[in-house]
């Protein structure tokens, strides 16, 4: 890639049940990221960690909607509104923002920052739909509500933090759903966001979806997001992730997904987000290195 990059890191475990996902950022440099973008001729530049508070100092029922639950939902906004900024920023000085999770609660600030100057697309890989809303989840977790957050459904209507303006559920593709609340579903299926399963990838193969995936996206807007949840691998290669689900996508599969989007947007992938990495679960750091080698892939590296 012939852009230079700046690296984010956010820490954040407030969308999540456990911890060990803030450490998310740690383990993905500590794996070599920057490195490995050098390595490719890539000006890569590390803005630092964003400040995110600790569970122990945080009211988790501060900015609660009424009828729904959402937990630690007013310091998730803070840290979002900080993180939209910072990207913001980066696009500013025409820098791609990659932004390295903590839990996917963050893509509501990336995706806010970027979309602030511009039509926006969205491919998110996830074992997850993280379409609930407030008034829908089971959990209260943040983390599964964020494309929900960003097009502004349910309590989120409205909100400025959440609500990226810009962003239409017609140029939102999901890839490699196969842990989706009832709810949830029903809500996806009335909706005009584009959802692949794993059944989809299974029976029209990964490249395939992943191309449709990206033409959804890419359709009308002036750039893309591609926000990468760990959990979009299968456990045996992403055992790191916070909430795994077997059946998901190989190694191989992996690096394809990531090549494509390389290849087939080019100079529209407006930024890029690796979400979910759990050291504390993860075998020897693998699931942060395969995370850094995906991160080179969605970035140009190739075998020839
Ligand atoms: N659907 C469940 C919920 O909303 C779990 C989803 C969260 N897990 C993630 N998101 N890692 O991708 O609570
Ligand atoms: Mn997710
Ligand atoms: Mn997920
Ligand atoms: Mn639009």
């Amino acid at each position: 890639m012939d852009r230079p990059v700046r690296v984010f890191g956010v820490p954040m475990d407030l969308g999540a049940d456990r911890r060990g996902v803030d450490m998310g950022p740690s383990a993905i440099r500590y794996g070599g990221l920057t490195d490995e973008l050098e390595s490719l001729g890539i000006d890569c530049e590390d803005g630092g960690n964003l400040a995110v508070p600790s569970p122990s100092q945080t009211d988790p029922e501060s900015g609660r909607p009424p009828d729904g639950r959402a937990k630690y939902l007013a310091a998730t906004e803070e840290v979002c509104r900080r993180l939209a900024d910072e990207v913001a920023g980066a696009v500013d000085d025409r820098r791609v923002p990659l932004v390295l999770g903590g839990d996917h609660s963050i893509a509501i600030g990336t995706v806010g920052g970027v979309a602030r100057d511009r039509d926006l697309g969205v491919v998110w890989f996830d074992a997850h739909g993280d379409f609930n809303t407030p008034e829908t989840t089971p959990s209260g977790n943040v983390h599964g509500m964020s494309v929900a957050a960003i097009l502004g459904r349910g309590s989120f209507a409205g909100s400025d933090w959440a609500e990226a303006s810009g962003v239409d559920p017609e140029n939102v593709a999901i890839v490699g759903l196969r842990s989706v609340d009832d709810e949830e579903a029903a809500a996806l299926r009335e909706s005009d966001v584009t959802a692949f399963t794993m059944t989809d990838v299974d029976q029209r193969g990964l490249p395939d979806v992943t191309r449709e995936a990206i033409g959804v996206a890419a359709d009308g807007t002036d750039g893309v997001h591609v926000s990468l949840d760990m959990d979009f691998l299968d456990p045996t290669e992403a055992p790191g992730v916070g909430t795994p689900v077997r059946g998901g996508a190989s190694y191989r599969e992996g690096h394809t997904a990531m090549e494509i989007v390389s290849r087939k947007l080019g100079r529209d992938l407006a930024s890029m987000e690796i979400v979910e990495v759990n050291p504390i679960l993860d075998d020897h750091n693998r699931t942060a290195e395969l995370a850094v080698e995906l991160a080179a892939s969605g970035l140009g590296k190739r075998v020839l």
